[in-house]
């Protein structure tokens, strides 16, 4: 804190606000602790009260699975009356809900899949329990409805052909769409990838089989990505390309945001604990790409963690954000940086290299394709200009 300040960074700019759009799960800071070895290490959070400690720290917002609020079992009164107490939280926080979700994944029910379930008496139930969980997020005023496979996928391949498995995800979320415009609801559909876990291989594991999903679908227009740091990063691949390329074709809806070693289990850390070089460029690109969506936590607090350790674990996360904010503002405002994005010509790949195809501009660029050998002999400096990245981040500039 004392080396930000000393470089001219106010303290008031790392105070969470509304304004920077930051929200949690319920299921993120409500997690207790239990995982496949243990049992519970915290109470249960009553989802009221973690609205209202998110507002005190500065969030704007909480997402939430049907289930996170309302019990499997509730009924319909039980329901109603969860439901308005929650109202009143929000109305009185001010706190949003911007995004809101299905549990299709713990009850046993869904042990073979929900929307690919090879029963299609599941698959039918499972559609029925998402209509009704979109119509709790729509009252909540929720734009975002996700959709994470869960238990959509596989262990034993000759149980379930991918293509027909594909078929019937795309038919369950072309039938939700038209639930969505039937009920004139204002709300859009995400589909978060994740490779593995909890299935052996599960369906749609990269941003990047998301995206051609979302082609194949009946109203494309509707349906956008929500990439995990977690999940992108559980499959080698590099998170931060993951989001510029959904940007950039105009599919980053809402972004799941917590740190992950490459080669682990879902790890849903701290936002930055890990991959802190990889963070930085994610908050620069969502700073200035023009994102204005929600920065979503979905990680949780360690597991030996007690009960306040969990909003040190949330604060720290929004903190993080902040952080990264003002180094990248920091990238923009150094010479030093910007002559070495000068000396590896980064802005010339913003230059088209030959415009669009028409015969003369063929023969012109055969008659002069340039010199390979000549081309060859400059350097692009790359060398310096990440170590300035990297000084820059280690608060050495
Ligand atoms: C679950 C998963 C997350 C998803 C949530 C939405 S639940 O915790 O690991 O990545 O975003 O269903
Ligand atoms: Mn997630
Ligand atoms: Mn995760």
């Amino acid at each position: 804190m004392v080396q930000l300040q000393s470089r001219g960074v106010e303290e008031t700019s790392l105070q969470p606000r509304p304004e920077h759009k930051f929200s949690f799960g319920l299921w993120t800071v409500g997690n207790s602790g239990r995982d496949q070895f243990g049992e519970a290490t915290r109470a249960r959070l009553d989802p009221n009260d973690s609205v209202r400690r998110l507002a005190e720290l500065g969030a704007f917002g909480i997402s939430l699975h049907d289930n996170d609020l309302v019990p499997f079992d509730a009924t319909p009164a039980d329901r109603d009356a969860i439901v308005a107490r929650f109202r009143k939280t929000l109305a009185e926080t001010g706190m949003v809900v911007s995004m809101a979700t299905t549990n299709l994944f713990g009850h046993p029910v869904f042990k073979d899949g929900a929307f690919t379930s090879n029963d299609r008496a599941v698959r039918r139930y499972a559609i029925a329990k998402t209509m009704r969980a979109i119509d709790l997020g729509a009252e909540l005023g929720a734009p975002v409805y996700d959709f994470w496979g869960g238990r959509e996928g596989v262990e034993a391949m000759a149980a379930k052909p991918p293509a027909d498995a594909l078929d019937r995800y795309r038919e369950a979320i072309d039938f939700l769409c038209g639930y969505v415009l039937d009920r004139k609801y204002p709300m859009r559909f995400v589909i978060e990838p994740k490779p593995n876990e909890p299935r052996g291989d599960a369906f749609l594991p990269t941003v990047g089989h998301a995206l051609a999903f979302i082609g194949m679908l009946e109203h494309p227009e509707m349906v956008g990505v929500n990439p995990e740091t977690a999940h992108e990063t559980m499959s080698g691949l590099s998170f931060y390309h993951a989001v510029a390329q959904a940007i950039w074709q105009g599919k980053l809806f809402h972004i799941d945001l917590n740190g992950q070693k490459i080669g682990r289990y879902d790890q849903d850390l701290r936002f930055g604990s890990e991959g802190l070089k990889d963070a930085f460029f994610l908050v620069k690109l969502l700073e200035e790409s023009g994102y204005d969506g929600p920065r979503h936590f979905d990680a949780h607090a360690y597991r030996n963690e007690d009960a306040e350790g969990v909003w040190d674990f949330a604060a720290g996360c929004m903190r993080t954000y902040l952080i990264l904010r003002e180094k990248a503002k920091a990238f923009a405002a150094d010479k030093e940086i910007q002559a070495a994005l000068a000396e590896a010509s980064v802005a010339e790949l913003a230059e088209p290299t030959v415009g669009s195809y028409s015969p003369a501009a063929a023969a012109a660029l055969r008659a002069h394709p340039g010199d390979p050998d000549a081309l060859a002999i400059r350097g692009y400096h790359n060398e310096r200009l990440d170590q300035l990245v990297m000084e820059l981040l280690m608060g050495a500039r």
